[in-house]
């Protein structure tokens, strides 16, 4: 018997990521409408899950069925990446390493807790050299005087600003779409708020001349390909003028104050904050000025694209259909406590987070001990800067003893919220920003 047990919370994660409706049923005898995804549960599956749990839920009748319990969150795989600290790796050739939540506690996210999404191979240390030397080329159809600056002449000839920039991957949350999109099985952490200091894009590229028919810029960098063919660019994306123009769109060589770390672009990098992080390019070496949309490696086909119009789940999309993705939908965080932290009912329970919405703000930031029953106002402040993410705090006391799911949700500046369960399938994974949530025992 408690063999068997092992095996099922082992499987835990994989039967809910192929099947939510099917996991629901073996693991618990609960049966669900697909459709609605609530479904009442009975008393045997009730008994089932309070006894995988420890404790009885005093909220089940609202528990909506097809979601993994947030109890048993995720393992942690052994594996260091120098510089970093309590990563999850999901991969090490590339390296890809999220963040669990309650590293991201930090008002600024220190060095070692910083994600990682390397597409390729980075920039050999030793090639690198003197970053002083380091050269960055300022190019493309579009630019009216292309040059060259040394990092230290961009330092000299340049205004400096910092800025507190939030950068999220966007494949953050993929792990959660059924049918399951193929990449890296990020979840929630791969998302992070600096502050970084550089010479905005804005100033170099004018200093360069900006051709009335610009339309785009894309970055290159020095990574190299996996397959080893220098021929072949790793990832070489953009943005729109409009937003590479903006006052806090920096070419970055300080992260908190220090050089920039070496798995997160050293000596510079592009930060283009609240869009999708492949458009902050990293070991930044040439910036095109484009008269058209920029059509370099990941730019085009299904590459952090979404349907253009909602599709259902495993459709398979046209890349005439497929529109590139802009601004990054509103999200929050739970930082502090972990999930799965046992509580006592006397005491109030105190708890925060971070909310970012993408290019707006977040205005509003709410809390649900009740599986999203009811939700309550939270203490939300005010971005450092444009493009940081928020702090948000909350204190509440529990109605008795047992298991709840504490859930977050923000809402944005125009006004959209968080959804409670996954948005909108899409055939790469892309843009889940549903509500984060924590397991709390009460006893
Ligand atoms: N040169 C280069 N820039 C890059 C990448 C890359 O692989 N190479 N990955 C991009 C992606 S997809 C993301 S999400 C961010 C991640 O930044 P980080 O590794 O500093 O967290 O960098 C972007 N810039
Ligand atoms: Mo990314």
């Amino acid at each position: 018997m408690a063999n068997k047990k092992d095996n099922e919370s082992q499987g835990i994660h994989e039967l809910y990521s192929k099947d939510p409706v099917e996991a629901d049923k073996r693991l618990w005898g609960r049966e669900v409408d697909p459709l609605t995804r609530r479904g009442f549960l009975k008393k045997s599956s009730l008994l089932a899950m309070t006894a995988a749990i420890g404790s009885m839920i005093p909220f089940s009748s609202k528990m909506p069925g097809g979601l993994i319990p947030a109890a048993f969150a995720d393992e942690t795989k052994p594996f260091t990446i120098e510089g970093k600290d309590g990563l999850r790796v999901l991969n090490d050739r590339p390296i890809n390493a999220e963040t669990p939540p309650h590293l991201l506690d930090d008002d600024f996210t220190p060095a070692k807790h910083f994600f990682v999404r390397n597409n390729g191979l980075p920039p050999d240390p030793a090639s690198i050299g003197n970053v002083d030397n380091w050269e960055l080329e300022i190019a493309g159809e579009s630019c009216a005087n292309p040059q060259k600056f040394t990092l230290a002449e961009l330092k000299k000839r340049f205004k400096h600003h910092t800025y507190a920039l939030q950068i999220e991957c966007g494949g953050n949350g993929r792990s959660e779409f059924n049918p399951p999109a193929k990449g890296n099985q990020w979840t929630t952490g791969a998302v992070g708020c600096a502050k970084w200091t550089g010479v905005r894009v804005k100033d170099v590229l004018e200093a360069c001349g900006i051709k009335d028919d610009a339309v785009y810029i894309g970055y290159y960098g020095a990574d190299t390909h996996l397959s080893g063919d220098p021929g072949k660019d790793t990832i070489s994306r953009g943005v729109p003028m409009s937003k590479a123009l903006e006052d806090e769109s920096l070419i970055a060589w300080g992260f908190n104050g220090e050089d920039i770390p070496y798995q997160n672009g050293y000596p510079l990098r592009l930060v283009t904050g609240g869009w999708p992080g492949s458009t902050s390019g990293k070991w930044l070496k040439k910036i095109v000025i484009r008269d058209r949309v920029h059509d370099g490696q990941k730019m085009t086909g299904q590459s952090y694209r979404v349907p253009c119009e909602p599709v259902a789940p495993g459709t398979k999309v046209a890349n005439e259909d497929m529109c590139i993705m802009e601004s990054m939908p509103v999200k929050s965080l739970i930082t502090f406590p972990q999930s799965g932290v046992t509580h006592a009912l006397k005491e109030p329970f105190a708890f925060r987070g971070k909310a970012w919405a993408g290019d707006l703000k977040v205005k509003a930031m709410e809390v649900s001990i009740d599986f999203g029953a009811t939700w309550q106002p939270a203490k939300l402040e005010k971005p450092v800067n444009r493009l940081a993410w928020q702090k948000w705090s909350s204190q509440l006391t529990f109605p008795q003893k047992g298991y709840y799911e504490v859930w977050a949700k923000a809402t944005d500046s125009e006004g959209k919220a968080q959804p409670t369960i996954v948005p909108g399938w899409n055939p790469r994974g892309y843009l889940n920003n549903a509500c984060h949530r924590i397991a709390v025992q009460v006893v």
